[in-house]
């Protein structure tokens, strides 16, 4: 290990370890030599034994309860302490000796262990889309309150947090925020129609979970990641405009008064974001390979079809709206991914689902995290409804 690298060194909770994020956020930490507090996982109980035995953190917590006797027997040779639930992952995410919270858990879930997080005056860096999309609000201003700042990891959010660098905060005039246009991108919605499970969990560029694989099918991802910039960077919807770029090259730019546009480069690789917000702000090498342009030849931009892809265009009304609507699209989102992922619907029934939403709720406010967590259920049990009904 080398001085710089020790002079970097953070103890870093990880939330979300055996997930696609959370292995990768492991290979930036060891490259760097940063210690392991804690690794939480949702129910992997033999890859997060695994993590354990390698990193040596002084917690461990798997979020199924019914799989916490297994990693405790998995465990049971080593002094490693065993937790279970959003009980053991609120603990880990406010426990003193960390200096950072790397949450990557997946769904709604991520939230509160956020907001743990928070409370307790950690640092986040922050993967888990949901935290900002359903509690944008709620998360920060409470951030704001305790001089908690949020590093986000996001490729696109990464590199708009990158490119505000140096330059005054209120000179943003826009932000381009770039997307892949996932692997429909061109199909008319009656193509969508005849979409299939293996070729929605096909994308062109990065390697992710299900979940955030159908996302980016949908488009959904998009959405929940314009709603995350608009609380991440205190914009107003108008100035946040979705650029398809079919090469995830550009990871995103923003446009200042003078209209000059910065952007941030790279290849398309989670490490540099994750290394990046664990790092900040020092720039150090990166496990990963150097952007060759040349390979590449020619970048494209079009613009989304949110008419086709609906469930962007539903993401972006609902942050329009407020209140309670961007937290209802998320969780109808959640489900209606699941149900899906479980052969219940068709690919094209996701967007109607998702944007029926707006449709069949009123306005509400979300004051705290029991507004979301009612809004969350009303909305999974509407698309319960629909999928069943
Ligand atoms: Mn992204």
């Amino acid at each position: 290990m080398d001085i710089a690298a020790n002079k970097n060194s953070k103890k870093v909770a990880l939330l979300g370890s055996t997930g696609s994020i959370g292995t990768q956020s492991l290979e930036v930490c060891e490259k760097h030599g940063f210690e392991i507090t804690a690794l939480a996982a949702n129910s992997s109980t033999e890859l997060l034994e695994e993590q354990a035995r390698k990193f040596n953190p002084e917690y461990v917590c798997i979020y199924r309860e019914d799989k916490y006797r297994e990693l405790t027997d998995r465990l049971s040779d080593t002094g490693i302490k065993v937790l279970c639930g959003m009980e053991g992952l609120c603990s880990i995410a406010a426990m003193e000796q960390n200096d950072i919270v790397l949450n990557s858990v997946v769904g709604m879930v991520g939230l509160l262990p956020t907001l743990t997080a928070i409370e307790a005056g950690k640092d986040v860096a922050l993967a888990n889309k949901e935290t900002l999309v359903a509690g944008g609000e709620l998360v920060m201003s409470a951030a704001k309150e305790k001089g908690v700042r949020i590093y986000p990891i996001d490729s696109e959010h990464s590199a708009i947090f990158q490119c505000l660098q140096g330059n005054k905060r209120e000179q943003v005039s826009r932000i381009l925020l770039t997307a892949s246009g996932g692997p429909f991108f061109g199909y008319t919605y009656d193509q969508l129609r005849s979409v299939t499970k293996a070729q929605a969990l096909k994308h062109p560029n990065w390697e992710m979970g299900s979940k955030i694989t159908i996302d980016s099918a949908t488009l959904m991802n998009k959405g929940l990641e314009f709603i995350e910039a608009k609380w991440l960077f205190d914009l107003d919807p108008s100035q946040i405009e979705i650029i398809v770029h079919r090469q995830s090259v550009i990871h995103s730019a923003v446009e200042y008064n003078d209209y000059s546009v910065i952007a941030q480069l790279g290849v398309p690789d989670m490490k540099i974001p994750i290394q990046y917000a664990l790092l900040y702000p020092d720039r150090l090498e990166c496990p990963t390979r150097r952007l060759s342009l040349t390979d590449y030849g020619t970048l494209t931009f079009a613009k989304p079809d949110i008419e086709t892809f609906r469930c962007l265009g539903a993401a972006i009304e609902a942050i329009d709206r407020g209140g309670a609507y961007p937290c209802l699209v998320n969780s109808a989102n959640e489900e209606a991914v699941r149900a899906f992922l479980n052969d219940e619907i068709e690919f094209i029934r996701i967007g109607e689902i998702v944007s029926s939403v707006l449709d069949n709720f009123g306005s509400s406010e979300i004051k705290d995290y029991s507004d979301v967590m009612k809004a969350d259920s009303a909305a999974r049990e509407y698309v319960r409804n629909a999928v069943s009904g």
